[in-house]
């Protein structure tokens, strides 16, 4: 059965880690069909449209979606692209990778993020010229969902889950989310613990071993993953996925880097492993294992990147991989 995978660079580095990420996907020699798409600033410039109908309906209906980052066109493109797929959550794993210079070496986590609402939930206005609001939406359905993925997630590995929310502030939000999350875990029979999401970012720093799994709102898991980024060595070791019910959607928890873009040096680790979450989706078990062992292999041994120390190219790096599947 072949499977068609929708790719979207976008822009800067997702120009040059996204195909990466695809030359890896096609040494394995699989039924995949890629269909490429554009989204994000570029093509807003060019047609005043950052995320075509076309884009948004190939990845509503494509096994799967690789997408690379988008600049100042996130808002109008990941978080509809989010929509596109049905994503309700946001996997993102954190860990550190033995030959990587990293603050603390002992990390290993994943954040499990809402995807769907929060301050993200597009209510923004601007009221007058000196006022703006955001209107931040939690629901018990999102959260729900949220809880149930998590509680499934935690079930073969782990003892259960941190909730890290902010409910002593945001009472009426935060406190939805954190009871309807508790709750579930509680009929599922998985246990939790709580932490406030800001004292998390402290405890996180002095001591990250003490967690695993973090279930948490969608700012939340957006800022607290790229601080864990900071602990394993960079944005360009962290790989994600956004799964709903029937589709999902891969891609780096990095940006678009416009600083080193077109310089060929970026990092593509995020998205290759990001392609090996891509494989495992797809139930591609042994293929998804052997993407990540041949990362790993890659950032212990070299060649590297500059974010990591050394002064190999995207190319150098990928094809390294590669070699080593
Ligand atoms: N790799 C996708 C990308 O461009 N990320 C940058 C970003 O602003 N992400 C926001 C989010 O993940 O919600």
């Amino acid at each position: 059965m072949t499977h068609e995978i929708v790719v979207i660079p976008g822009d800067g580095i997702g120009q040059e880690v996204t195909p990466a990420a695809v030359d890896v996907l096609r040494a394995l020699d699989l039924e995949f069909e890629f269909v490429e798409a554009d989204a994000g600033d570029a093509v807003a410039e060019e047609t005043g449209e950052p995320l075509p109908q076309e884009t948004y309906d190939l990845a509503a209906t494509a096994d799967a979606t690789l997408f690379g980052a988008v600049g100042e066109t996130a808002a109008d493109v990941i978080l509809p692209l989010r929509e596109a797929v049905g994503s309700f959550v946001n996997i993102r794993p954190a860990k550190a990778y033995p030959g990587v210079d990293a603050l603390r070496p002992e990390t290993d986590l994943v954040f499990l993020r809402e995807n769907t609402e929060g301050v993200y939930a597009g209510h923004e206005d601007r009221l007058t010229q000196d006022v703006s609001t955001l209107t931040r939406v939690v629901t018990e359905s999102a959260s729900r969902d949220l809880a149930e993925f998590a509680c499934d997630y935690v079930s073969d590995d782990y003892d259960g889950f941190t909730i890290a929310h902010k409910a002593n502030v945001m009472r009426e939000t935060d406190g939805l989310f954190r009871d309807t999350v508790a709750e579930v875990a509680e009929e599922n029979g998985v246990e939790t613990d709580e932490v406030l999401m800001d004292a998390f970012a402290t405890h996180v720093c002095l001591d990250p071993a003490q967690f695993e799994v973090v279930v948490c709102p969608n700012l939340a898991g957006d800022v607290l993953s790229d601080l864990a980024a900071g602990l394993v060595g960079g944005l360009g070791l962290l790989p994600s996925a956004n799964v709903g019910p029937e589709r999902a959607l891969f891609e780096p928890v990095h940006g678009s880097a416009p600083d080193i873009a077109g310089e060929g040096v970026a990092n593509p680790a995020a998205t290759i492993i990001s392609a090996a979450m891509l494989l495992e989706y797809l139930g591609y078990d042994d293929e998804a294992a052997a993407v990540e062992s041949a990362v790993e292999a890659t950032l212990e041994e070299g060649p590297r990147t500059p974010d990591l120390g050394g002064d190999a190219s995207t190319e150098d790096v990928t094809q390294a991989i590669i070699d080593r599947l």
